[in-house]
């Protein structure tokens, strides 16, 4: 069967022009820096974010985690929003990798604010307490529905983090999807921050890797960083190819998904017992609330599967379904139907 992949923009297959890039690409052995498509990336990388270097990872997770131990030193605490992928997700990697210990904090929507950071910084008089040694922010915010914190709140918290003298890490695999849907170059959503981590192969379509951006020092020492964590990679620019592609062609047209999630939100508040506000939808992800329908999410996405629909819950009361390039409008109003069907 040919489904509709609702599931995540992770599932996104490279484009014919990406696998044709990947054919011809020149490589050289990244270990020794010499590839060069791998470097044109970093380059071209470095440059839309507006920082001095890059480094080309094999995974989000991995990117995320070598920020994290750059940052810190074993005992310290690293403040997130409560539902942030690098908390959430990444198999509590800044605990094994790094010694540290998540400091969550609830955001608005997702959104966090400077108080609610401040009250969670360890005092540094106190000697026997764990101290605070990073901020990371999550920008668009995945489990918050694709929630955007705006550009001006980033700045605040960054400025105010680094006169507290700490650093700020940004989670922004999706930082593409941030930067058009705030009206914003992405080099401006990554200036404030000390390091930010994108993805190249979720809504840009790549099939492997992350990037890293910081200064030419940090990138520096996440090189053996990244060593350490067993991605050093060899002829790797069978995969950057298709990564440049990524960023010189698909970022445009991201716009796209978000025009199908906001489609998609409309047509699932108009379900009977279905919980979402639509207007809130700034992204490329839709989180809505089945509880009142009767139905678990498993449930549903057990219903949806037979019907040609891939979907997952993210508890058991809320489903998350992403829009990207491999499902269009048409897929998108199909699924609506399958959804109303599936729920009658
Ligand atoms: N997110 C995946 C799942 O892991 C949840 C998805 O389907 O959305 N930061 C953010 C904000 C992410 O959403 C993800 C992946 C990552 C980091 C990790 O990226 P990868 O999967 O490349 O390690």
């Amino acid at each position: 069967m040919d489904y509709i992949d609702l599931r995540s923009d992770t599932v996104t297959r490279p484009t014919p022009e990406m696998r044709e890039a990947m054919a011809r690409a020149e490589v050289g052995d990244d270990v020794y820096l010499e590839d060069p498509t791998v470097n044109r990336l970093q380059e071209l990388a470095a440059w839309m974010l507006g920082k001095e270097a890059a480094l080309f990872v094999p995974s989000g997770i991995m990117g995320n985690q070598i920020c994290v131990k750059l940052h810190t030193r074993p005992g310290m605490e690293v403040i997130t929003e409560e539902r942030a992928h690098i908390f959430n997700y990444e198999m509590g990697a800044m605990a094994v990798i790094s010694g540290t210990l998540a400091r969550p904090v609830r955001g608005e929507d997702g959104i966090l604010d400077w108080p609610s950071i401040e009250a969670a910084i360890r005092p540094r008089s106190a000697y026997y307490v764990a101290q605070t040694g990073l901020v990371t922010l999550e920008n668009s915010h995945n489990m918050a529905g694709g929630a955007c914190m705006p550009f001006e709140r980033m700045e605040d918290i960054c400025a105010r983090a680094h006169e507290a003298g700490l650093p700020v890490h940004l989670d922004g695999a999706r930082i593409f999807n941030a930067a058009l849907a705030l009206g914003r170059e992405p080099a401006e959503l990554s200036r404030p921050f000390d390091s930010v981590m994108f993805c190249l192969s979720k809504g840009l379509s790549a099939p492997v890797g992350s990037i890293i951006v910081g200064s030419r020092d940090f990138i520096d020492r996440a090189l053996p960083v990244r060593r350490l964590l067993g991605g050093g990679m060899r002829q790797v620019g069978v995969l950057a190819a298709a990564g440049l592609i990524a960023l010189e062609k698909m970022t445009r047209r991201l716009a796209e998904d978000h025009e199908n999630a906001r489609m998609l939100a409309r047509g699932l508040a108009s379900i009977p017992g279905v919980k979402i506000d639509s207007e809130r939808v700034q992204t490329n992800i839709v989180i809505f609330d089945i509880s009142d329908t009767g139905t678990t999410t498993v449930e549903l996405s057990t219903r949806l599967k037979e019907r040609g629909v891939l979907a997952n819950g993210i508890n058991a009361r809320e489903m998350r379904m992403v829009t990207h390039k491999d499902v269009s409008n048409r897929d998108c109003l199909t699924a609506l139907e399958i959804i109303k069907e599936a729920l009658s």
